[in-house]
């Protein structure tokens, strides 16, 4: 066989790059952007080193090749080779007997940031009879997913829309998170457009915005309130939309009183006239969109945040319009995520059993079911994907697994995430996973997660399954990609793919009749025949189809919410017991919260930013990527850095009343000197995987500093915070590791 070369989806990243995959005899010879599928992505795709490494990366002598079975004590790092059907056999034998002794709701799985393909997972966890999964997106999209679902009945699933002539880039940082974002972003300056930033960092973006509010961490829903209240006051607002379309406008009116300019100056550190010009700025230049991220969705106030800064959009006519924040609704007809996750023959009364579902209504089966109702009376389907719309509050499920309380969750199963290093509160997460009775982990190589598992299973990479990607069933497009290498060589590899994995398992629990599809390809042929082509013809066709977007649409049909408006009072948060206007709260660990922590804490930590060339916790094994970025860093404004006694590319420790772990200080002087921001996604696979190192998993990674305590959680979602907390900074002593 001579080379061939597939036409795929890159997914080591969420910019999706539709890619040409080059294969020679079955092999892997390279990555390459597809000239024929260029736009938007073409820029990054070029540009991208992930996408060059991609055989460094396959052949690695770290990427799993079989299915492992733990043979020492858990954590011992014992391992032997064993068979597909043996692991399939043995975990579904475990998980029916966990099911029948305790019930199915003691089995659960955690999730990643979605770029496996999660609606095999749930349709698996659907059947079973549990609805415990949980992880990455109840504080990853999935906020923002569901608060816009329940208020404005659709999320806009927000890339950059050439049209706008205003952006707010808030809490987001393309530069570094999200290139092709940061490609059209910096385009559109040159053509003048406006740009404002909201970061308490001044990073790229800021640097060349025209407003930039360095904001206090943490308080961005009291800005978006003082905002509203400027808009209102000055009448910047859009008469016609607010009278037609929105519900509450009046009550809103009323609410934002509380939030003047001064008293938000006061609350977010910004300067009173900053909030005014920025406010003005948005409502004067539409359409505008307000794309935001991580720096607002790792809040505890973050459903409030989006309650409000989407009330802000609605007010000032950006909803819909060309350029602004646009409601696509489901492609029209090919089947989509939710249609085949089975989420209707989950047992009425094991929904109930979803741990948090009483405490976090939104984000959860009370939410969830009076949501969707709303967006099928209007858009004929459901919204998003159930896995990551409706989930189980992560610190529960860890805090259930070790307290037995309500009820003991005894197996996990982790596909496509590494909740060792991702997750907040690490030695929680330790804990928990040391208690389980079975604990199953699928990835490419062995994570510090990965290492307390009874069974790591090799897992299939986007290379080895096809797929269809329209933005979790929140967007109206469809874009597909080709399987490019086989799952499995003998005396090669024998990995299998999420379809594969999730229907043995189901197989072998009685679960056939729900899996009649032999292969990944065979569910997408079902999945496109409303369209009246094949998986393959699609394909051939071109593998995009993006129907136009009906902008007019809610004119017609009204929005997909109970009062057929933009429900700026939310009659759905009234019904589920909340607040119907959102309100900012101070949250829990900061200055002015805890003067008296703050004390031996005095700085404020916010962890995360995005840094090139990883992607989280993933590639630190790849010595092309390392090589550019070798160590952790933390940045520390070079005033409060001198003052600790610290210079620039000293190992420091990072401590808050949680735990430690140390970076190397960056002298950044574009925080305020305050604030210190430290990364996520740090361990080290060159050191040894067995206890107590676990590939150094105490060493660097911050969420052994973050606190997930349950009184912190969102009250709406269940959603931890992973930025705002009190911390303290001080030099390493010079040891000779590390
Ligand atoms: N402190 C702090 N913590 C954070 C954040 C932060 O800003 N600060 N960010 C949070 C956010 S937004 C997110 S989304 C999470 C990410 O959390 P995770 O998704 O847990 O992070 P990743 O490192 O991407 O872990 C994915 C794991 O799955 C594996 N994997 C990747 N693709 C596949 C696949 O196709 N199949 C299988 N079987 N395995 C696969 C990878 O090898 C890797 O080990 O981290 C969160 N954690
Ligand atoms: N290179 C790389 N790219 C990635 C990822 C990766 O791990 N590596 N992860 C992917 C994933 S899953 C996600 S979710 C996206 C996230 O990408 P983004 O949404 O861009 O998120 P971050 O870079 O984590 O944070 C954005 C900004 O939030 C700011 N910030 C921190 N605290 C606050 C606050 O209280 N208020 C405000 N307004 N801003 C604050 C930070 O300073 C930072 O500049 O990136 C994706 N892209
Ligand atoms: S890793 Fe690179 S090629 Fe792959 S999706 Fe991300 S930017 Fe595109
Ligand atoms: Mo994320």
């Amino acid at each position: 066989m001579g080379t061939e070369v597939k036409k795929a989806i890159c997914r080591w990243c969420n910019a999706r790059c539709r890619v040409l995959v080059y294969v020679k005899d079955n092999h892997l010879v390279k990555v390459e952007p597809d000239p024929d599928r260029p736009t938007p992505t073409w820029p990054s795709t070029k540009a991208c080193v992930r996408r060059v490494m991609a055989k460094e990366w396959w052949d690695h002598p770290d990427h799993l090749k079989y299915p492992l079975k733990r043979v020492g004590a858990r954590g011992e790092g014992k391992w032997q080779r064993i068979s597909w059907d043996q692991a399939f056999d043995e975990i579904a034998a475990k998980l029916g007997e966990i099911k029948e002794k305790y019930g199915a709701e003691c089995v659960g799985s955690t999730l990643g940031t979605g770029r496996t393909v999660d609606e095999y997972r749930s349709r698996f966890f659907n059947l079973f009879g549990s609805s415990n999964n949980c992880g990455q997106g109840t504080i990853c999209h999935g906020p923002r997913a569901i608060m816009f679902k329940a208020l404005i009945g659709w999320w806009p699933y927000v890339g950059a829309d050439p049209k706008s002539k205003c952006y707010i880039l808030w809490g987001r940082e393309p530069s570094h998170s999200w290139a092709t974002v940061w490609y059209h972003i910096r385009n559109c300056k040159k053509e003048g457009k406006k740009l404002i930033v909201i970061d308490p960092r001044r990073d790229e973006s800021a640097s060349i915005a025209d407003i930039h509010l360095q904001i206090r961490p943490g308080t961005d829903c009291a800005l978006a309130l003082g905002m509203i209240n400027v808009v209102i006051n000055e009448g910047l607002y859009d008469r016609e939309f607010v009278t037609s379309y929105c519900h509450g406008f009046d009550q809103l009116k009323e609410h934002v009183k509380q939030y003047p300019p001064k008293r938000v100056s006061e609350i977010t550190w910004i300067p009173v006239n900053k909030i005014k010009e920025a406010a003005r700025l948005y409502a004067t230049h539409k359409p505008g969109a307000i794309i935001d991220g991580m720096g607002v969705e790792h809040l505890e106030n973050n459903a409030e945040y989006i309650h409000a800064r989407l009330s802000l959009a609605a007010i000032v006519g950006n909803i819909n319009v060309p350029g602004g924040e646009v409601l696509s609704g489901p492609h029209p007809k090919a089947l989509t995520a939710n249609e085949i996750e089975a989420v209707d023959l989950m047992p009425e009364g094991q929904k109930k059993k979803m741990l948090g579902s009483d405490r976090f209504r939104v984000y959860t089966w009370p939410g969830y079911d009076m949501i969707q109702e709303n967006l099928k009376r209007v858009w004929g389907k459901r919204g998003g994907v159930f896995a990551f719309d409706c989930q189980a509050s992560a610190p529960l499920v860890y805090r259930s697994i070790i307290s037995g309380e309500p009820y003991q969750i005894r197996a996990l199963i982790t596909l496509g995430s590494n909740p060792m290093i991702t997750q907040a509160n690490t030695k929680l997460v330790y804990q928990a996973l040391k208690n389980l009775d079975l604990y199953v982990v699928v990835d490419f190589v062995m994570t510090p997660s990965a290492e307390l598992a009874d069974y790591v299973l090799a897992g299939a990479s986007w290379m080895e399954r096809p797929c269809i990607w329209d933005g979790y069933n929140n967007a109206n497009y469809l874009i597909g990609g080709e399987r490019a290498l086989p799952t499995s060589i003998e005396g090669e590899y024998e990995h299998r793919d999420d379809y594969q994995i999730w229907k043995e398992l189901g197989i072998r629990l009685g679960q056939g009749k729900y899996w009649p599809w032999n292969s990944m390809e065979e569910v997408l042929d079902y999945r496109l025949e409303p369209m009246g082509l094949t998986f393959d013809e699609f394909m051939v066709k071109g593998g995009v189809d993006r129907p136009p977007v009906d902008h007019e649409a809610y004119k017609k049909k009204g929005f997909a919410t109970p009062t057929g408006k933009v429900e700026l009072y939310s009659t759905i948060l009234e019904r589920l017991g909340y607040d119907p206007l959102p309100a900012y709260r101070e949250p829990a660990e900061t200055p002015i919260s805890q003067p008296e922590l703050a004390k031996e804490y005095p700085y404020i930590l916010i962890t995360g930013g995005r840094h090139r060339p990883f992607f989280h916790s993933e590639f630190r094994h790849v010595d092309s990527l390392r090589k550019r970025h070798p160590y952790p860093l933390v940045q520390i404004h070079p005033e409060t850095a001198r003052k600790l006694g610290i210079e620039n590319d000293d190992w420091v420790w990072i401590e808050t009343p949680m735990g430690r772990c140390r970076q190397k200080c960056q002298y950044y002087d574009g925080l305020n000197p305050r604030v210190i921001h430290a990364q996520h996604g740090w361990w080290f696979p060159e050191l040894p995987g067995e206890e107590p190192w676990l590939h150094g998993v105490w060493e660097s990674n911050i969420n052994v500093c973050t606190n997930d305590d349950p009184g912190r959680l969102n009250p709406l979602l269940g959603a931890w915070p992973l930025r705002t907390f009190l911390c303290k900074v001080y030099p390493v002593r010079k040891t000779r590791h590390l």
